[in-house]
């Protein structure tokens, strides 16, 4: 299969009229679609939409925000990007493995989260797993019974990042791979190992490769088989790209859409979607959830569903380690333009950086981290809006929704509008001229995603001067511009689905890094 077969794999999770069942798999807390169709009119379908809301899972997920993916195994070993399978387990042997500087890194750059690659597409299992001998148990590496899996996740656990891993259904070495029942179950075998030995998995990263086995027959993933090992062993946990928690951006550039909204239409329930290759949405399209994709939706009949977008690319060029590509680190520009498009564009950044052959994170890739890390933590130290006095245009009479909620330390409280307000203003007085040069809004994303258009203005002493705009906001919005003194600034919101909601709202000053 060429890259870009198998990245159409990946991305063909694809939607065809039909059906519209319960999503029966999933127990709570999972979060609710809602069901569109022709008989809506616009406003039902907005209404509709922005009545949808994230699992518990989801928003733990969200507030990750930055999390390291590490492509390590039989790649690494054979400067390959996709193995065989064939390969001898001997050829494992890191000669300085260190699960710690792997994390330390992660850490430098801020990431909460580290994702590894615990069997990739060659079936090569970086935990000795019981049903294959294709696993470090026959590297000669800690003399065979060394475990990656182990040490990464007690080296995460020690320093307070999450674990995650990536299990590859696509197995190049696996005999009953194609022979689909009893590959199933071997992979659910292998999933029930990684979910019970290793104490706490935050997200199951799942990839949606597939080919024939060594029968000649194709295999049929039983994805619903392997969420509910994941919802019984896990219930907290994450499932990634091919599950129902989190979908795929639709690139692996590290680029994320202007306008990302978590709510998208389904036109099968998910599990069937996922097992569907043919036609239907496409996560690479540019537009998933806008009105108009709602409205074309509903003509089909569809289900929304709260299914927000990761946004995963490599350091280098590819996801394993390569010497060649040493002098092929992202820049620090580079890096930064992914992570405000993909954190600060309602996303998750999800960064591969592949350890060398000795088992440690190149020099390079260390040293670029840690830059990246440094111009986040001085950029994000102070919010120059916290404390500022706010005043809305407009604010619900009942309850406490006030302005003031939306500057205060108190993560979860925020201002809302009255029911049928869709547009609002809301002013920040900063007490004295402060300079910044990005500018952050959060939606109160427990109550669905509902803003569509904005502008940030400042006050130049006599007028009001739009400094940015955009469309959708969600979990975070961050908007980068050339810097801007001033005492005062307003949030215009100028569409909204139903009445809009603010939990945050920052001011930033971000070290110039050209
Ligand atoms: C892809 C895989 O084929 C690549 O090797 C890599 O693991 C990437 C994250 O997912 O689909």
């Amino acid at each position: 299969m060429s890259v870009k077969n198998h990245l159409q794999k990946r991305l063909s999770v694809v939607f065809l009229a039909g059906s519209l069942g319960a999503l029966t798999i999933l127990s709570a807390p999972q979060s609710k679609p809602v069901m569109i169709g022709p008989a809506d009119g616009p406003e039902d379908i907005v209404r509709k939409a922005a009545a949808v809301t994230p699992s518990e899972r989801q928003i733990a997920w969200q507030e990750i925000e930055f999390a390291g993916f590490i492509h390590f195994g039989m790649n690494t070993f054979t400067n390959r990007e996709w193995g065989e399978g064939t390969e001898d387990s001997k050829l494992f042997n890191p000669t300085d493995f260190d699960a710690r500087q792997w994390v330390a890194a992660f850490k430098a750059a801020g990431m909460k989260m580290l994702i590894l690659t615990a069997k990739h597409h060659d079936g090569f299992c970086l935990w000795p797993s019981r049903y294959t001998k294709h696993s470090v148990k026959n590297s000669p590496w800690r003399g065979g019974k060394g475990d990656v899996v182990r040490e990464v996740a007690d080296a995460c656990r020690e320093a307070g990042l999450k674990l995650g891993l990536y299990l590859s259904p696509w197995d190049r070495h696996e005999p009953t791979y194609g022979d689909s029942p009893v590959y199933n179950e071997h992979f659910k075998n292998q999933l029930r190992e990684l979910l019970t030995n290793y104490g706490d998995v935050a997200d199951m990263w799942f990839d949606g490769a597939c080919a024939e086995g060594p029968n000649g027959k194709r295999q049929v993933y039983d994805w619903p088989g392997y969420w509910a090992v994941i919802r019984e062993l896990r219930p907290q946990a994450t499932i990634s790209i091919m599950g129902p928690d989190v979908r795929w951006c639709g690139n692996e550039a590290g680029i994320s859409r202007e306008s990302e909204w978590s709510v998208v239409p389904l036109l099968k329930p998910i599990e069937e979607a996922i097992a569907d290759s043919t036609g239907g949405i496409d996560f690479q399209k540019k537009d998933l959830g806008s009105r108009q994709a709602l409205a074309e939706a509903a003509k089909k009949g569809a289900q929304l569903v709260w299914y927000p977008a990761q946004v995963d690319t490599s350091i280098r060029p590819g996801w394993f380690y390569h010497a060649a590509e040493d002098t092929k680190v992202k820049s620090l520009p580079h890096l930064l333009d992914a992570y405000y498009g993909a954190v600060g564009g309602n996303g998750l950044l999800l960064l591969n950086v592949p350890p060398d052959q000795r088992g440690r994170l190149h020099d390079n890739d260390v040293r670029r981290l840690k830059q990246a890390g440094d111009v986040l933590r001085t950029t994000f130290a102070a919010n120059l809006a916290q404390g500022a006095k706010a005043t809305a245009s407009q604010t619900k009479k009942s309850g406490s929704y006030g302005a003031a909620n939306i500057t205060d330390a108190d993560k979860d409280s925020y201002w809302t509008a009255d029911d049928g307000v869709t547009a609002a203003a809301i002013e920040f007085d900063l007490g004295t001229a402060k300079a910044f040069n990005v500018a952050m809004l959060q939606e109160q994303i427990t109550a669905g995603q509902r803003i569509e258009e904005f502008y940030v203005d400042a006050w130049t002493g006599s007028e009001w001067k739009e400094i940015a705009r955009a469309t959708t906001v969600g979990y975070k919005r961050l908007l980068r511009f050339p810097e801007v003194t001033a005492a005062k600034v307003r949030v215009r919101i100028t569409r909204s689905r139903v009445c809009p909601t603010l939990l945050s709202f920052g001011l930033f000053h971000a070290p110039d890094v050209s």
